[in-house]
């Protein structure tokens, strides 16, 4: 009960969220908890917005916002509502956010997640003002126990000059214990020694100077997590052919009996691989080493499958927030929540042995991918952590419907218009059309082999006079391309609103 929680450490040190905001500098650089909304706080930048809101001289405030990856409305979103948010690392999601960056007026670096630990302890970023961090423990001896994720917190909290912690009572006492935090040294190359996705090498809390702790906000609110949606018919197809896939290599030899841990990207895909695992009598036991598991765990545990999951966040709906407290004491040996640089770490990423599942918004012919930018250009969340698993993975995978906004994007197209994930980190394609192989082919047979497995009927024909007429008109005969033509789709699109030339689709914005 809140009675108990508050101890006389939080009770000397605690505040409103209006008086935490009114001691930040105008000039600040934040570094707050929470990865794809989970475990974000919620009150303290809204009253620092107000505060921005409320002052005569809005344009003195200046934001760099450091967090895990996206998180809710209650950060990323009132933040860039502000005006005054200038710089975000290293992933988002939020339409707002979104918006101002694809207009210039934020400036957003885009990395890949292991490495945002290392650029922030060497300080190529500008230091850490505050750290804002939601918690649901804090001892007087500086130990702070996190909730519904690890995302940077143990890096941010002990940079930052001040924490301002949100001790969320929403969370039972009990979660404590979900967590595992380690930073590796940054200058050695001393082993990190997870070899099993269980594994625990840390500590359950963030340790800080306790005197570095200057406020604490009381609050009582789940995640803004979007509810659980149930995936469609296309993400289905993608997941069957995924596992029959997987059972093959099992049945070649080059999976074990007992499968490997898995990596799950976020959407509606993802959440169906692991409800199609959960209903098929040929998986008996699943292991998760991942950064995000959404509600779709809960079939594995229905299903009595999930053997273990190691996670940076538990991204979970309002009703899969109440499941997961309500079954706390039985779920607690089968989850371990790590930092960021640890869940995405290519060492144990490497050493473990990962099925990766990622998902992309476009691919060539020739297996380049890319999960960003929509023409190239628009930002669409970022590359989060889909390249730290995609280029360590055992086997990595990407999956996409082959054709989006009804038909007038193929997922499919001659040559990307912005590569996250490259041809020799991409080993199998697949869409609800069917699944390509790519491993041990020349850039060629890739080509055919993605024409004839993954590309919706109704761009197979003009995909596959693409790459005839390359093969006749390219300067080098190994990946042919004719450069004038390999970005015609994109262009199509931009100009008539459809890349099929058929469609008499009037222009219309395309994200
Ligand atoms: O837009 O909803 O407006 O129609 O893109 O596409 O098919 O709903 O797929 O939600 O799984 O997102 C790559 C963005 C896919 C995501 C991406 C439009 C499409 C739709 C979303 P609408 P879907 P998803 C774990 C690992 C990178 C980070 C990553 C992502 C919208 O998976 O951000 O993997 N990945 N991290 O209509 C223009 C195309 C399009 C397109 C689809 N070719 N051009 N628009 N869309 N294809 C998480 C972290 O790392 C934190």
């Amino acid at each position: 009960s809140s009675e108990s929680r508050i101890n006389s450490f939080i009770k000397s040190k605690l505040m409103s969220a209006e008086d935490v905001a009114e001691k930040f500098p105008e000039k600040v650089t934040i570094g707050a908890s929470g990865f794809t909304p989970a475990g974000y706080p919620k009150v303290i930048p809204g009253a620092f917005a107000q505060r921005i809101k409320n002052s005569k001289n809005p344009e003195n405030f200046s934001i760099n916002l450091y967090t895990g990856a996206s998180t809710g409305d209650e950060l990323d979103g009132v933040l860039a509502r502000s005006g005054r948010l200038k710089l975000k690392i290293p992933y988002q999601s939020h339409k707002d956010l979104r918006k101002l960056i694809n207009q210039g007026k934020v400036n957003f670096i885009d990395m890949h997640l292991s490495h945002v630990s290392k650029y922030i302890r060497e300080g190529i970023f500008p230091p850490i003002d505050v750290a804002i961090v939601e918690a649901c423990d804090v001892t007087s001896d500086g130990r702070i126990y996190l909730t519904n994720s690890s995302g940077m917190s143990g890096t941010y909290l002990p940079l930052a000059k001040d924490i301002y912690i949100e001790l969320n009572e929403a969370h039972p006492l009990d979660m404590k214990g979900l967590h595992d935090i380690y930073l590796p040294e940054i200058h050695t190359g001393r082993p990190i020694n997870i070899d099993y996705v269980d594994d625990r090498i840390g500590t359950p809390y963030v340790r800080v100077n306790p005197e570095k702790i200057k406020g604490i906000v009381l609050t009582n609110k789940y995640d803004s997590s979007p509810g659980f949606k149930k995936p469609d018919d296309a993400s289905f197809k993608i997941a069957n052919h995924l596992l029959d896939f997987i059972l093959d290599e099992v049945e070649h030899g080059r999976i074990p009996k007992t499968l490997l841990p898995f990596q799950s990207g976020v959407g509606n895909v993802a959440n169906a691989v692991l409800a199609c695992i959960a209903q098929d009598n040929r998986f008996k036991s699943i292991e998760m080493y991942t950064e995000v598991i959404q509600d779709s765990i809960f079939d594995l545990i229905d299903s009595d499958k999930l053997r273990f999951a190691s996670t940076t966040a538990l991204t979970f709906s309002s009703e899969g927030q109440k499941r997961f407290h309500r079954d706390l004491y039985e779920l607690k040996s089968k989850f371990i929540l790590r930092p960021m640089e640890i869940s995405n770490n290519p060492e144990v990423i490497r050493r473990i042995g990962l099925i990766t599942m990622n998902t992309a918004l476009e691919a060539d012919i020739y297996g380049n991918v890319n999960s960003t930018h929509v023409l190239g250009s628009s930002m669409m969340n970022g590359i989060g952590g889909s390249g730290d698993f995609t280029r360590n993975a055992y086997i990595s995978i990407f999956m996409t419907p082959s054709v989006a906004k009804d038909g007038k994007i193929s997922s499919f197209v001659p040559m990307v218009s912005h590569v996250d994930h490259n041809e020799h980190s991409v080993q199998i394609m697949v869409s609800e059309q069917g699944l390509a192989d790519l491993r041990a082919k020349t850039p060629k047979q890739r080509a055919e082999l993605i024409i004839e497995k993954c590309v919706h009927p109704m761009y197979k024909d003009l995909l596959r006079d693409y790459f005839q007429h390359a093969q006749r008109v390219s300067f080098g005969q190994h990946t042919p391309h004719d450069l004038k033509q390999a970005l015609s789709w994109h262009i199509r699109l931009q100009e008539t609103g459809s890349m099929h030339p058929d469609h008499q689709a009037k222009k219309e914005p395309t994200s």
